[in-house]
């Protein structure tokens, strides 16, 4: 409301500090009257009761950094523990062991979640029904549950190229080009790479395909190759970057000497509201 905003700059120039302070936290937990009589009473206990955040004003960016800090650390916690338990234990037993010891931690800061969280409301349940209630959004809405099953579908095609363990033939294996597939049981391949070629296109189940869509799949890897005389051909001219590492651009085929490879996934789908289309692009490198 352009009036309200001209009378807030003349109260910050006006205001010291702590008054402008204390006016905007109010406003922030003023709630309509017609609002639940849980959100009324919460907002109520955060204006008497003081600070209604769970952290410390003071301590929210340490809390936020230690937070954040924890994802990759458990990431980097795993790497080095994960190998050595599957080979001294099995994977069965190494996953189970890993999930025993995430309850074992739930239950172990139990103690100071209590000491901790006496600003949220206690009333707000943690319930099944609660956990499960964003995935019963999403099947309910067409369009979310269109992106949510083409992100899937993205998600698994990455997995894929990610985790193939013949670097050298990606290209081959998962271009539009069935001619130039590596093949099956060439003795110069390892025996990992010995195993058909998936090809460009896969199929996200749950989603229909475009009329115009030349194969009739919603899913298809791309390339920067370009079709020479009916062969593809994988160009650094075309991907704009230097795939070969050689220090520079050309226009030679590099379908066979690349160190990295751009790729692109796409879905394209006919959905509730029409024609849509979500795509993903990494860049897969030799380890
Ligand atoms: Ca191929
Ligand atoms: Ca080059």
């Amino acid at each position: 409301m352009p009036g309200h905003a001209g009378v807030d700059e003349v109260e910050r120039r006006t205001l010291d500090r702590p008054v402008l302070e204390a006016r905007v936290h109010e406003r922030h937990v003023r709630v309509r009257s017609d609002a639940p009589a849980r959100v009324r009473d919460h907002a109520r206990r955060g204006v008497e009761g003081g600070d209604p955040e769970p952290a410390p004003r003071e301590r929210l960016a340490i809390i936020f950094s230690i937070k954040q800090t924890g994802v990759p650390a458990g990431g980097v916690l795993a790497g080095a523990l994960v190998p050595s338990m599957i080979l001294a234990i099995g994977w069965q037993a190494a996953a189970i062991a890993i999930g025993v010891a995430c309850l074992a931690l739930a239950f172990a800061v139990e103690p100071l979640r209590v000491r901790y969280d006496h600003g949220l409301d206690r009333r707000a349940p943690i319930t099944l029904r609660s956990a499960l209630a964003p995935i019963g959004l999403v099947l309910a809405a067409p369009r979310l549950r269109e992106m949510a099953l083409a992100s899937d579908g993205i998600r698994g095609a990455m997995e894929l190229i990610h985790g193939d363990l013949c670097f050298a033939t990606i290209y081959r294996r998962y271009n539009a080009d069935p001619l130039d597939d590596p093949a099956i049981t060439n003795p110069g391949l390892a025996p990992e790479c010995q195993f058909p070629a998936p090809g460009s296109s896969f199929p996200v189940i749950g989603l229909q395909a475009q009329d115009d869509d030349p194969d009739g799949v919603v899913g298809e890897i791309v390339f920067p190759d370009i079709d020479v005389g009916g062969a593809l051909e994988l160009h650094e001219d075309v991907a704009g970057r230097d795939l070969d590492m050689n220090g520079g651009i050309d226009g030679a085929d590099h379908g066979d000497d690349y160190r990295l490879l751009p790729v692109v996934i796409r879905v394209q789908w006919t959905g509730a509201s029409g024609e849509r289309s979500l795509e993903a692009h990494t860049l897969v490198t030799d380890r």
